[in-house]
């Protein structure tokens, strides 16, 4: 499984890696600042308020073990861990429109053969993420065959696989633009896709 590109000594807020704005007119500036300096924040501050001993390095295998801690801490690990896991490679797996294409390449194939072509595979995706009832995520994840599957996660759960893409469906991720629009807002997000870092994890998940 990937692991974000955190690696500090306690669990830390990872930089975007765009301005603010860059994501305009899809996912508007207002959103971004509250979705990564205050949403995500939180999710650092109480995952280290939890485990002030653990640093990102080990947040996988601490999200995969849950089971070893403390009944006390352990939702607050799975919420707050999971919240800073999934932010953490959803902003990677963003970036500003000019720079979203997908036009060749071994992920471009298997998408082809799984789902028919690419307007398919939106379409299924998109059904997903409008599926699922209240907060959560919808996936592309791959096992280590490089078989890819569609797949969705309530709260901020982990789903089985490696997470090649992933989209926010909490209302946090849309709300101020789109308000209960949840379609619009998959529509538009199509447009910031990072589709360069997908291929890379597709790559990665070998
Ligand atoms: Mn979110």
């Amino acid at each position: 499984m990937l692991q974000p590109d955190i690696l500090e000594s306690m669990f830390t807020l990872p930089e975007l890696p765009f301005a603010t704005n860059a994501l305009e007119p899809f996912i508007d500036t207002q959103t971004m600042e509250i979705h990564h300096g205050k949403h995500h924040a939180a999710y650092v501050k109480n995952l280290n308020d939890a485990l002030p001993d653990v640093s990102d390095s080990d947040l996988l295998k601490t999200l995969r073990n849950l089971s070893d801690l403390p009944e006390l801490i352990r939702n607050k690990v799975k919420n707050n861990g999971g919240g800073h896991y999934n932010h953490s490679l959803f902003w990677q797996m963003l970036c500003p429109a000019v720079d979203s294409k997908i036009t060749e390449g071994k992920l471009l194939s298997a998408i082809n053969s799984t789902f028919g072509n690419l307007d398919g595979f939106k379409e299924k995706f998109a059904a997903a993420a409008l599926g699922r009832f209240g907060s959560g995520w919808v996936w592309l994840v791959a096992n280590d065959q490089q078989q890819i599957a569609i797949t969705d996660t309530p709260n901020q759960d982990l789903p089985e696989g490696t997470p090649i893409l992933g989209l926010d469906v909490w209302e946090h991720a849309y709300y101020l633009k789109y308000q209960n629009r949840r379609p619009e807002y998959v529509e538009g997000w199509w447009n910031v896709v990072n589709w360069k870092k997908v291929e890379a994890n597709f790559s990665g998940s070998v």
